[in-house]
């Protein structure tokens, strides 16, 4: 009998089931299997009862011989030695020209050596962020695909019909580039996607502690700016969050303990930002302060000892809250323009040919950070794809121009009356060091070749040129070229 399985998953919890479900809705057969095997018939009288599309495998062999080929198999596994587990249980199984795929969370690295691995045993690997959680994977999620090139025509279609579709109707799917391009994008996504939360929350806590308004009047404030050019899932979400009741009428928000969790996509984006030397200090920020709120009882004992203002933001409400909206805004434009740094310094250092239109394009629905203000990223790119920053940008520039004022006056009061803003601040600090023509680093300069003679360049001479000078008149004219401190 001829094989009709299209495409197999391996890794039947929850995102896994509901790929598989999307992809046989979009008329592919999917071969289901997990390392739990009973899990495979548990789904086939589940969630995927009456599908005779979807079959089930309860072995690797039985799954390879249900496929046609090239064999396309897609893991769905824990990341890590999960997923190079299973590809040591597939290798002897497939024939080159066989396509391994990784949907999960896998660290770039990673895939960038899997790639290679798969390459050097003649099969093609691909490494792809998927975005959007249960709901996206189920009805559309954003999928950020990279590995081997040859690898992308075998599953365009399939990854396109399942993806989510922006509001101009374009899959929120296309090929990001080589190796591991796909998961570092997606590893990217997840950084601003900390940066936008944290900022939201800053706007919240501005709105509560300084302003005193109540769940009701926060949920009134983020439904207007939904209706605007902040319109995204994240301000949708906590526009609903802050209305929510439970069964006794009260509110949900205010019983949840203020101690931030987090699995790494943030650490990891920031430890790149780090290695890159991309000054990513919103997303850093973001992560720091899911570390800082995880302290409780560290700050429940502090703020018992430690003294500062506790004031309110005087004056007129919505005038606050317009200013507030306008602090995010401005805000999220800098952590963007970081994020978009950071990932084309990343495409130079590994050698990826990415298309940041199109990464924009395809952050416009299905994943978490799906928003309004994508595509005005995409717009800008469009305008002109060579944009070396975000910020540069007309329209960017413009609401920056527009919001900066509301943006100045947030941070100042929010210092003033001890409300923490770190992400609005270093936005804010950033915007100011990028836009500083000179900034004090002729003074560090000289502090270095100071101590250790680690030298400096000189306005009144061409870049690349290295002086020393004898500060103290000890110690000698040599310079230390030959150490770092
Ligand atoms: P399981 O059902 O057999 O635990 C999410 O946890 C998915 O990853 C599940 O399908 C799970 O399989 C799988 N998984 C987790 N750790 C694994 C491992 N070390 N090897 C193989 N599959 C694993």
């Amino acid at each position: 009998m001829e094989p009709k399985g299209d495409i197999a998953l391996i890794g039947l919890a929850v995102m896994g089931q509901n790929l598989i479900l999307n992809m046989n809705d979009h008329g592919y057969t999917v071969v289901a299997y997990n390392r739990t095997v009973s899990k495979v018939d548990e789904f086939l009288n589940g969630a995927a009862k009456g599908r005779d599309t979807i079959l089930g495998a309860h072995s690797i062999e039985e799954m390879v011989r249900l496929l046609k080929k090239p064999r396309k198999i897609m893991l769905m596994v824990k990341a890590g030695k999960a997923v190079d587990d299973f590809i040591e249980l597939l290798l002897p199984h497939l024939e080159p020209g066989d396509l391994i795929i990784d949907g999960g969370n896998s660290h770039f690295p990673d895939t960038i050596r899997r790639t290679n691995y798969l390459r050097s045993k003649g099969l093609l690997f691909i490494g792809t962020g998927i975005s959007g959680g249960e709901e996206g994977a189920r009805h559309g999620p954003s999928i950020m695909p990279g590995g081997t090139p040859e690898a992308w025509p075998l599953v365009k279609d399939i990854f396109q019909a399942i993806a989510a579709k922006a509001p101009d109707g374009a899959p929120c799917c296309e090929w990001i580039g080589s190796d591991g391009a796909g998961h570092y994008v997606k590893m990217a996504h997840n950084g601003i996607e900390y940066g936008d939360m944290q900022l939201i929350c800053e706007a919240y806590q501005l709105m509560k502690e300084g302003l005193g308004m109540s769940n009701e009047e926060m949920h009134k404030a983020f439904a207007e700016w939904n209706e605007g050019e902040l319109s995204s899932y994240l301000i949708e979400i906590t526009r609903d969050i802050l209305a929510y009741k439970d069964e006794n009428g009260e509110y949900v928000v205010d019983k949840i303990l203020d101690a931030a969790g987090q699995k790494g996509t943030g650490k990891w984006t920031t430890i790149s930002s780090l290695d890159l030397g991309m000054p990513v200090t919103l997303i850093a920020e973001a992560v720091f302060a899911r570390c800082l709120s995880a302290m409780k009882e560290e700050r429940v004992q502090a703020s018992k000892i430690l003294k500062g203002p506790k004031g309110r933001l005087e004056g007129d409400r919505a005038t606050w809250v317009e200013d507030i909206r306008r602090a995010l805004l401005a805000s999220k434009i800098v952590s963007y323009a970081q994020g978009f740094m950071l990932m084309r310094e990343a495409a130079k250092e590994y050698n990826w040919n990415l298309n940041y239109g199109s990464i924009a394009s395809i952050w416009r629905a299905g994943c978490i950070i799906r928003s309004v203000f994508l595509g005005r990223i995409k717009e800008a790119f469009d305008r002109d794809p060579n944009l070396s920053n975000l910020l540069l940008d007309d329209y960017f520039r413009g609401v920056i121009d527009r919001c900066q004022d509301s943006w100045r006056r947030v941070v100042s009061s929010a210092v003033q009356i001890g409300v923490p803003v770190p992400a609005f601040s270093t936005a804010l600090a950033f915007y100011d060091g990028y836009r500083s023509e000179r900034l004090p680093a002729n003074l560090l300069q000289a502090q270095r070749d100071y101590f250790g003679a680690h030298m400096y360049e000189r306005v009144d001479r061409p870049r690349g040129e290295f002086f020393h000078t004898n500060w103290t008149g000890r110690g000698g004219t040599v310079a230390s070229t030959a150490y770092t401190v």
